[in-house]
């Protein structure tokens, strides 16, 4: 691994954001390309994860790892951006109910503006009924819903209903992503289309955009 990852890597892991800002930064400034700083940015995360699996990390571990990543994701945003006249449509994202799991659902964002899309972020531990007051309030095209828990992935299907119980589903397309769930799951609620990762789910949005 680049040294320069690798400092980001270690510091996201220590939960030092001043680390991951400061190498963030050398990487940007040494013109390493954008996708491979992130890269090695979400495999910190991952290596996070398997520390928590094995009982090395704890819960407040794990949000510190997380601010440090965000940190430097704050820094690196412009750079992950093209720059886009018109905007491709407009996407309104969120993590569902009762999940605070929130960096893959900025990652979806980020990716998703740099497609073009004008993004609406509704945060985390979003309601369904805030879905559908983002689709009367700001005409959006997609609704991008991200879940990392198994117990809150069922919040997809609520909000899938929730949309159609306003009368809003047909006005948008619904796609869905995050750890617990996969193409089937995306079948089984309704949704219109799932994606692996944030760049996957930038080119579903322009091809449901473009394809339906
Ligand atoms: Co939590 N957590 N966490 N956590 N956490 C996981 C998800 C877990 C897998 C860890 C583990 O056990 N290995 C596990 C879930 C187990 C399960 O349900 N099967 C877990 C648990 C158990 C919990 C708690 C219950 C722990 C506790 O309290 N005992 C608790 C729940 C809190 C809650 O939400 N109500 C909890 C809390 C937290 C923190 C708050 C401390 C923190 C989140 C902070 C934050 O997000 N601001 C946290 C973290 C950091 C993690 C891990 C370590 C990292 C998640 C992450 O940011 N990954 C995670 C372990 C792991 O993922 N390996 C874990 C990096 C990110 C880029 O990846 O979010 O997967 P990800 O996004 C990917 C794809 O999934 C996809 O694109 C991204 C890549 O490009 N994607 C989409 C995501 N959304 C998409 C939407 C799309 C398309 C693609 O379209 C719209």
């Amino acid at each position: 691994m680049d040294t320069r990852i690798k400092n980001i890597y270690d510091a996201i892991l220590e939960g030092n954001a001043q680390g991951a800002k400061a190498g963030v930064q050398t990487a940007i400034d040494g013109r390493l390309n954008p996708a491979i700083i992130l890269d090695g940015m979400v495999g910190a995360m991952k290596e996070v994860g398997r520390q928590f699996e094995i009982g090395e990390y704890y819960v407040p571990e794990m949000l510190i790892a997380a601010r440090a990543m965000q940190s430097g994701m704050a820094l690196l945003k412009p750079y992950l951006k093209e720059a886009n006249v018109k905007p491709a449509g407009r996407v309104a994202v969120g993590t569902v109910k009762g999940d605070l799991h929130d960096i893959g659902k900025n990652l979806v964002g980020m990716m998703m503006e740099g497609a073009g899309f004008e993004v609406i972020d509704l945060g985390a531990d979003v309601p369904p009924e805030k879905f559908v007051e983002a689709i009367e309030n700001h005409q959006v095209d997609i609704i991008g819903l991200s879940a990392l828990l198994t117990t809150t992935m069922q919040g997809m299907k609520t909000t899938v209903e929730a949309l159609k119980a306003a009368g809003v589903r047909d006005r948008v397309k619904v796609i869905i992503g995050g750890a617990p769930v996969n193409e089937d799951y995306s079948l089984e609620i309704g949704a219109d289309g799932y994606a692996a990762d944030a760049s996957r789910a930038a080119t579903l949005a322009l091809s449901l955009l473009l394809h339906g």
